[in-house]
């Protein structure tokens, strides 16, 4: 285990109440059922407006590294499998099954292969297990920054999203400054190269701490939490392995069974920041990977035909706003970095 000291207080204050478990949730689905009294205190406000002033610098910094913002696409036929088991959902549009975005990956690959460089600010919906409540980093629905460019490497990608993390740091301590006092928030430097490894090293680092991790799966979420608790400033996981994540992520052509993809991970032990990749965008290796995850091609018409037509290929990351808001605002738990927050399991308006 790493030094308790490395795990920032208020993360570990959420720990240590979500161990109550369902009384827990009690008490958090009382204080939702008022959003006019939550978001009237001094504190959610400093949390809102640092949100705010955050996701300006986002759009600022992509905006001058030649992005374009388009409309998030809300529904479609198809969304994105790979979202670790979490469910879909699913609604009539006139007779057909159409599902509330998950992700918008396959739009950014037709977006950004016919536009270059293209951002979403993206609404998602994850029907995420009940037990994901007590993680303090999922919400049933929230908001990514879905960042995709045509041509680019994960590589190229690793370094944007670095960039703007430094960026939005640098913006929010300056501009920010009297709602972190609010929060009691000392940002930590963020100024560094953030160190690079890989997840088959990310796994050694956690079964030298006697963590179970599998060298053939995602970094399960509590493993995350404390290597994320080892570092002081944030981090990348790069190369997963087949198998471990969507069927979009690009393999290897040199290194079979290895993906050129990434998680960007928040110090602290705040957890995961960002995901990216290269993707897969030739028509037959997509129908396998696909069939390989147990999709039903049925069902991806326009995206396979889209890929037959031929796109170019692309490489980009999407970065959770709430969980974002979180880090910078030091909060323990990513349900107060929402208005009105949809916490997996618990009803609220
Ligand atoms: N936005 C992520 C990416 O670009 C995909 C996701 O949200 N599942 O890789």
């Amino acid at each position: 285990m790493p030094e308790t000291s490395a795990i920032h207080p208020s993360v570990a204050r959420f720990v240590e109440a979500s161990r109550q478990g369902s009384r827990y949730l009690r008490e958090l689905e009382r204080k939702l059922s008022k959003p006019h009294v939550v978001a009237r205190s001094e504190r959610a406000r400093a949390v809102l407006r640092v949100q705010a002033i955050a996701l300006s610098a986002i759009r600022e910094f992509l905006d001058s590294h030649g992005f374009i913002e388009l409309l998030p696409p809300i529904l479609g036929p198809v969304t994105d499998p790979g979202i670790r088991g979490a469910g879909q959902v699913v609604v009539d549009y006139y007779g057909w099954p159409y599902r509330v975005m998950s992700s918008a990956i396959l739009y950014k690959q037709a977006a950004a292969s016919a536009l270059g460089r293209i951002y979403f600010v993206s609404p998602n919906v994850r029907l995420e297990p009940p037990e994901a409540a007590l993680t303090g980093r999922h919400l049933a629905e929230f908001v990514q920054v879905d960042v995709e460019g045509s041509g680019m490497s994960y590589e190229e990608v690793m370094d944007l999203v670095e960039g703007l993390l430094k960026h939005v740091v640098a913006v929010v301590k300056g501009e920010a400054y009297r709602e972190l006092e609010i929060l009691g928030r000392d940002l930590p430097d963020c100024s560094d190269p953030f160190p690079r490894l890989t997840h088959s090293r990310a796994v050694s680092m956690l079964r030298s701490l006697g963590v179970d991790a599998d060298e053939a799966s995602e970094i399960p979420w509590d493993g995350e939490v404390i290597l994320s608790g080892l570092f002081r400033s944030p981090f990348f996981i790069t190369d997963y392995p087949l198998g471990s994540r969507g069927f979009y992520d690009r393999e290897d052509p040199e290194r079979p069974g290895v993906l050129r993809d990434f998680d960007l991970i928040y110090p602290e032990g705040f957890g995961e920041a960002a995901s990216g990749a290269e993707r897969e965008y030739e028509y037959e290796r997509v129908l396998a990977r696909l069939k390989a995850s147990g999709e039903d091609p049925e069902e991806y018409g326009w995206y396979l035909g889209m890929l037959a037509d031929g796109i170019k290929p692309t490489a980009g990351f999407g970065i959770g706003v709430e969980r974002l808001t979180r880090f910078l605002c030091g909060l323990g738990s990513v349900w107060e970095a929402r208005l009105c927050p949809k916490v997996p399991g618990v009803y609220s308006p």
